[in-house]
């Protein structure tokens, strides 16, 4: 490539100057000077003055920007990629850790261990390391050999250091190029910069590929809790004694800047509190043209000959891997032109890469520069006079000089950010440094320092070199993710509960419906009696009308018997659902609806003159004297309409009958929900014995022997509705109770109230998702941190989503659209943590309820002295019907702690509403 210089007047002017200066005078000072003049000449426009770098500085603002918009971004030369990293160190990271430093100069493998609360200088942190050089070869080979050299490395220092393979360690991984990043433990390649060039990685996620490369090397367990750019790795290094370092700059052999940004400037990430380490890539700088007119013929040059010409313009105009050519490119065109070696060129000059930026940061090196560069240059068989020398070494100066300028250019803008989005001048803030350039040429720290307080002569800068390289930051990242992580854990492992716990839960239940039997004293679980004595015994037939006020509906059914047990009973209903304002309104206004159902139902079924028997499933606890009494005791679920409690409801039904004063029932019996589907069940299947209803509320009820019972009628048994919902109203529940549970009863309309319902059934279980995953996201472990409206909108998370989440079927797509109907957009990883919640929070409810039925059934083996029972449960309620692991969770839990009984559970066909007809026709029967 020829390269001449213009012989303008400028230069021939210049030629004269020095040939009349040789003439006058041998003195090598005024040669030298001559030189320099000729150098500057040469290189005038990397000599950039304050004006040029705080323009650079501008240019460079208005690029951030750019980056960070969501408009603008996709078109935006720097890239401004989000990190995850939302706070710098605290001081309570702490863990041993196994890292991979890769993409500086050199590929290390380490071993931190940072202990809790006390700082690297103060030994707090301890590091093995090992560098394992990268073949060419794999530097531009296919990404699975990169990664599997790079897994090979890993296992090959655990054994040099005795690693246990067999343990599972948290590894760090830094990975220094440009990568978006979803999470914290995800890093999809945009593109390789400075010597790699590796097949098929590109848009892949690297920390997957590095995951399949450990799977195929084998004999080791990694849990990869990070992958972090080395400027983060680097500002949380230095982050760890300095609690102002807020700035992480690379200059190596490539560049990069990060800092933290305010969230609610990085468009890509959704939230607006708190701050987020950006990766401005900076390197990236003029790829599209914002720097022409700073770039110059040695610049192109670089470019043009780099395995990616057109990228990383600003990079290759500061960094490691370009300046030592740049200074031979200068040098081979002025020796070309004759200005330097009297014209003599090498072919070591000619070959790329032959002047290394060691080669420069030694011409620069303050004692022996000159003798230095005579070294290199005769090093490519030159064989400089000493105003060569002098020369040659300007234009490294001048060449290094431009690099540490353009950083403090970069700095500026970045600094003048940070001062703009605290909105002080004032700035006291550190910048924490590594790189090869940095660290090993003697000027470039000075340079910088000096250039960066004298663009911003108001701002306190602090830079603080990354001693022992970026891994610690890496480790320090990767601590504060395993906190994350463990706090995770623990919030989810709250809501495990041990066999001990279950068994105590079940002991505790057991004593609850004892101390319920008895009548002197409170109890929490109220054992209210249901004056059934008997289960159908196929002599029922007739007509009934079934009314069912459950969690959510009421229904109205008529049912028709025909003699004997398993007959195909006719029936007809339909459901009516209950406004929220008739649930929360007035006593009347609640029984007025449900009249107004009735008498439509009776339109419907063309039976309003008919004056039918009813049974009344009433699914709230009442205190009954008689089965057709029933004094509320209190409201339970969504139910709060006033004059209720303490009033006999079967009378404030029969009013509110007379108030319509359209049809006329002759309501014989009143029963609870779980009563009517124990009657319902033991039509089908006359073992059963016992009733639960897992569904909008929570609740058993079981035949009791009459002689525990403080009741003196001619019968042995008679049905025990045990309100067990109330269990823990005492507080004997607190120690399983989370803090989102108390939240949860404090913020229902009964709190203090059916602690053990809220724990089991389906009004609550969302609810308790809900705040999970609130208090999650308000600690940064969930949702990016971002707490939208709709995770602060109680019960906007309804059990069914838990049904439908937890189901096996559902892909995690499908799980991300059921999270965004509701308003919550979360990554794959938030997804995963969603369904880990709603699982953690079912099976609790399906052991606990699990725990209760194991207490009942072996109260009734005992009761009937028996070493096994075999007996059957009937069960209703859509948490039961529908939960796609609740019965099975349930039923496993019941066997495992009644090991001596046998259980059916028996899910009820029709509901209690047959349930109803049938003691309304018993009790016929008895009239
Ligand atoms: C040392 C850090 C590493 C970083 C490197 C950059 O540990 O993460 O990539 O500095 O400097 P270089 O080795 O490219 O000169
Ligand atoms: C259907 C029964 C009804 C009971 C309900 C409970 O017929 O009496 O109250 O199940 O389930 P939920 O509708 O509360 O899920
Ligand atoms: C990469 C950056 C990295 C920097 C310093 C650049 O080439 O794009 O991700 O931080 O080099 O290693
Ligand atoms: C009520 C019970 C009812 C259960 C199931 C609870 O809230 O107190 O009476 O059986 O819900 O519906």
């Amino acid at each position: 490539m020829q390269t001449h210089i213009q012989k303008g007047p400028h230069s021939q002017l210049l030629h004269q100057l020095r040939s009349s200066l040789l003439s006058l005078c041998s003195d090598s000072h005024l040669i030298c000077i001559y030189n320099f003049f000729q150098v500057d000449r040469f290189l005038h426009k990397m000599r950039l003055n304050d004006e040029q770098l705080n323009d650079i500085s501008a240019r460079f603002q208005a690029e951030m920007k750019k980056g960070l918009s969501a408009e603008s971004n996709a078109a935006a030369a720097v890239k401004m990629l989000p990190t995850h990293v939302r706070s710098t160190p605290d001081g309570t990271e702490k863990g041993q850790f196994l890292a991979l430093d890769l993409g500086g100069s050199k590929f290390k493998v380490l071993q931190i261990k940072v202990r809790e609360d006390q700082g690297i200088r103060k030994g707090g942190v301890e590091i093995e390391e090992k560098t394992y050089p990268i073949p060419n070869e794999v530097l531009n080979g296919r990404g699975t050999e990169l990664f599997d050299h790079v897994s090979e490395s890993l296992k090959d220092f655990m054994h040099e250091k005795n690693i246990n393979p067999k343990k599972k360690h948290p590894l760090a991984f830094t990975f220094s190029f440009p990568c978006e990043q979803p999470t914290l433990d995800q890093g999809f390649l945009l593109e390789w910069t400075k010597d790699f060039s590796v097949r098929g990685l590109q848009g892949k996620d690297v920390v997957d590929s590095l995951r399949q490369a450990i799977k195929r090397t084998g004999g080791m367990d990694m849990e990869i809790l990070a992958m972090v750019n080395d400027t983060v790795a680097t500002m949380m290094t230095c982050g760890f004694d300095d609690k102002n370092c807020e700035v992480g700059v690379i200059i190596g052999s490539g560049t990069n800047a990060c800092y933290m940004e305010q969230l609610n400037h990085v468009d890509l990430v959704e939230g607006d509190e708190g701050q987020m380490c950006v990766s401005t890539e900076w390197g990236a700088l003029g790829d599209d043209g914002t720097l022409d007119d700073y770039i110059t013929e040695f610049d192109r040059e670089v470019d043009a000959c780099s395995i990616n010409p057109g990228k990383q313009i600003f990079e290759k105009m500061v960094s490691g891997m370009y300046l030592g050519e740049l200074v031979r490119l200068v040098v081979l065109k002025m020796a070309k032109l004759g200005l330097l070696f009297d014209g003599r060129v090498t072919n070591a000059l000619r070959t790329k890469g032959t002047i290394t930026t060691a080669h420069v940061a030694a011409m620069e090196e303050y004692k022996n520069c000159l003798g230095h560069t005579r070294e290199i240059l005769e090093s490519l068989n030159l064989s400089p006079s000493a105003d060569d020398c002098i020369a040659v070494q300007h234009i490294s100066t001048i060449v290094s000089f431009r690099s540490s300028n353009l950083v403090a250019a970069g700095l500026a803008a970045i600094l003048t950010r940070i001062q703009k989005n605290r909105n002080t001048r004032e700035l006291r803030i550190t910048i924490g440094v590594d790189g090869t350039v940095y660290k090993t040429h003697p000027q470039y720290p000075k340079r910088l320092h000096k250039v960066v307080r004298r663009l911003l002569p108001e701002c306190h800068v602090r830079f603080v070199l990354s001693e022992s390289g970026s891994s610690k930051g890496a480790a320090l990242v990767s601590a504060v993710a395993q906190r994350l992580a463990s706090r995770k854990r623990q919030t989810l492992n709250s809501f495990k509960l041990s066999w001990e716990q279950l068994q105590l839960v079940k002991a505790r239940m057991r004593a609850a419906l004892q101390a319920g039997l008895k009548t002197d004293g409170p109890s929490e679980v109220k054992m209210l009696p249901s004056f059934v004595y008997r289960t159908p015994d196929g002599s029922e037939h007739g007509k009934y009308l079934a009314l069912d006020l459950g969690g959510t509906n009421f229904r109205a059914m008529l049912v028709n018997f025909k003699k004997g047990l398993q007959q195909n009973t006719k029936l007809y209903h339909k459901i009516y659902k209950i406004p929220l304002e008739i649930m929360q309104g007035t006593g009347e206004e609640l029984f007025d609806y449900l009249a107004q159902c009735v008498g439509d139902f009776l339109d419907y079924m063309g039976m309003k003159n008919t004056r039918l028997p009813a049974g009344f499933t009433f699914s709230f606890p009442c205190e009954q004297t008689a089965l057709d009494t029933a004094t509320l005791l209190s409201w339970t679920k969504g139910f709060k309409a006033t004059n209720c409690e303490g009033h006999d409801v079967v009378d404030m039904l029969r009013e509110a009958i007379k108030r319509r004063d359209e049809f006329d029932l002759d309501i014989v019996a009143l029963v609870n929900d779980t009563v009517g589907t124990l009657m319902s069940c033991a039509y089908e299947d006359p073992q059963c014995q016992v009733a639960l209803i897992a569904g909008t509320g929570s609740n058993v009820c079981y035949m009791e022997e009459v002689k525990n019972i403080e009741n003196d009628a001619d019968f042995s048994k008679m049905c025990i509705n045990t309100e067990w919902g109330g269990l823990g109203d005492d507080g004997t529940l607190d120690d399983i109770m989370t803090s989102d549970d108390t939240e949860v009863d404090q913020n229902s309309i009964n709190p203090g109230k059916q602690r053990f319902e809220k724990l089991t059934s389906g009004m609550y279980l969302g609810e308790i998702v809900r705040r999970v995953l609130l208090n999650l996201t308000i600690r940064g472990l969930l949702f990016k941190g971002y707490v939208s409206e709709a995770l602060k909108t109680p019960g906007i998370f309804e059990t069914k989503y838990l049904s439908q989440i937890e189901s096996d079927r559902l892909a995690l797509l499908q799980v991300r659209s059921i999270l965004q109907h509701m308003g919550l957009e979360g990554t794959c990883v938030d997804i995963i943590t969603v369904k880990e919640v709603c699982g953690a929070i079912s099976r609790r409810a399906a052991q606990l309820c699990g725990a209760g039925m194991a207490a009942v059934v072996d109260k009734i083996r005992e009761n009937r002295g028996l070493d096994r029972l075999n007996i059957t449960v009937g069960v209703d309620g859509t948490l039961y019907k529908l939960h796609p692991h609740f019965s099975r969770i349930l039923q496993e839990t019941t066997r495992a702690l009644a090991p001596q009984c046998d259980v059916t559970f028996l899910p009820s066909e029709e509901g209690s509403g047959k349930g109803a007809a049938l003691i309304a026709a018993l009790a016929k029967h008895m009239q």
